[in-house]
């Protein structure tokens, strides 16, 4: 009978990755309380270093609640062509290990080594290569979770954060599973946390004890995706050449507006900006376009058509709709949105073919 192997993923993220590129390169920075974002009034953090977290300062706090909290952290704008150079070196350093690759974002990516044969093929000491090439070339620290899937890989990842690895094996996944507090699941954020805590759910474990069908009552379509990952089953593979799947352009106003005829002026200057973006990625289909607004509550909406080009009237229509749902509140942010199409394989492949050429 062939032997069906666990799969070996590991998860890498930097920590701390906008605030440790900055302590890098400013020692000043180094032994105080440190965020990256705007320090205007109305403005959001990026991230913070790990003293700041002490403090209770987190990524996508208003800078005022921050410094509430900590008044002598200091803010520094952000410098994103840094963070994306970092962020190619270390995919290059991931490459050296496996062609298996998915990027998540500037500074994490899933890496499948199922099948490397390098450091005697334990998933283990690669992940502690990885970190150590990291940290000789780029002076920064990464953390890495190991696991047989992506799910597992990704939480174990936060664990012993900053500049340490978790490895869960196989046969570590139930006990790994059951302490795991439903806050720590994807998908799963404070409002659907507190709905699940209010029928007794807090744990992986009172998941378990569970039924599909009880948790559809619950969560709706969700329970069979979240009894699957309290089970520590996820059988998603890498995803290696994502392709975009939209593309989205969106302001912070300076002050929050009151009107629709405000947020029509918003968007008519949004609009030529969305359509040079659109120019990179011109090979893809639309299929879609969406209008967002975030109130002055934080809460936003996002209202969204079929469609097949990136229309004025279309934007408008779907914004008359998004402010109806305003009921009174101020809106902060105007955001425009366009969904492509799934790219078709052999038309990739076509494209490959030819750059090869
Ligand atoms: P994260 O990996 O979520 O955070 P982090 O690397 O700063 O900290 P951690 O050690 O907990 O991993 O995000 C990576 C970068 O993405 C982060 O440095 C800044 C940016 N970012 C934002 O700009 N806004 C956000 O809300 C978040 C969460 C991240
Ligand atoms: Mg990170």
């Amino acid at each position: 009978m062939k032997q069906v192997t666990a799969k070996k993923i590991i998860h890498i993220d930097m920590d701390c990755f906008y605030a440790a590129v900055e302590m890098r390169d400013f020692p000043e920075y180094q032994n105080i309380p440190l965020a990256v974002g705007g320090d205007g009034p109305r403005s959001v953090l990026s991230t913070c270093n790990y003293q700041a977290r002490k403090f209770g300062v987190r990524s996508a706090m208003p800078a005022i609640k921050a410094k509430q909290l900590c008044p002598e952290l200091t803010i520094v704008h952000g410098r994103m062509a840094v963070y994306k150079e970092v962020s190619v070196h270390i995919r290059e350093i991931f490459s050296r290990y496996t062609d298996i690759i998915e990027p998540l974002s500037l500074d994490e990516a899933y890496l499948d080594v199922t099948d490397s044969a390098l450091c005697q093929g334990s998933a283990t000491l690669i992940a502690e290569q990885i970190r150590a090439d990291i940290f000789n070339e780029l002076n920064l620290t990464a953390s890495a979770g190991i696991a047989p899937n992506k799910f597992i890989a990704k939480i174990a990842s936060d664990e012993n954060k900053p500049n340490g690895q978790c490895v869960v094996s196989p046969e570590k996944v139930t006990a790994f599973v059951e302490q795991l507090s439903l806050k720590k699941i994807p998908g799963i954020g404070p409002k659907t946390f507190q709905k699940l805590q209010s029928f007794g759910f807090s744990t992986c474990a009172d998941i378990r004890s569970s039924s599909i069908a009880k948790l559809t009552t619950i969560v709706g379509k969700f329970a069979t995706s979240l009894y699957q990952k309290a089970h520590g089953i996820d059988n998603r593979e890498l995803e290696v050449s994502r392709q975009r799947r939209s593309l989205a352009i969106e302001t912070t106003l300076a002050a929050d507006i009151y009107s629709e005829t405000e947020c029509l002026a918003i968007i008519e200057k949004l609009l030529p900006k969305l359509i040079v973006r659109l120019e990179k990625v011109k090979d893809r289909k639309i299929v879609k376009q969406g209008v967002k607004l975030k109130f002055n509550d934080f809460n936003q909406t996002t209202v969204e058509q079929q469609s097949l080009a990136a229309q004025q009237d279309t934007f408008n229509a779907l914004l008359a709709k998004a402010y109806e749902r305003a009921n009174g509140r101020g809106i902060r942010l105007v955001g425009l949105t366009l969904g492509f199409a799934e790219p078709n394989v052999a038309d990739e492949i076509k494209t490959k073919q030819l750059t090869l050429l």
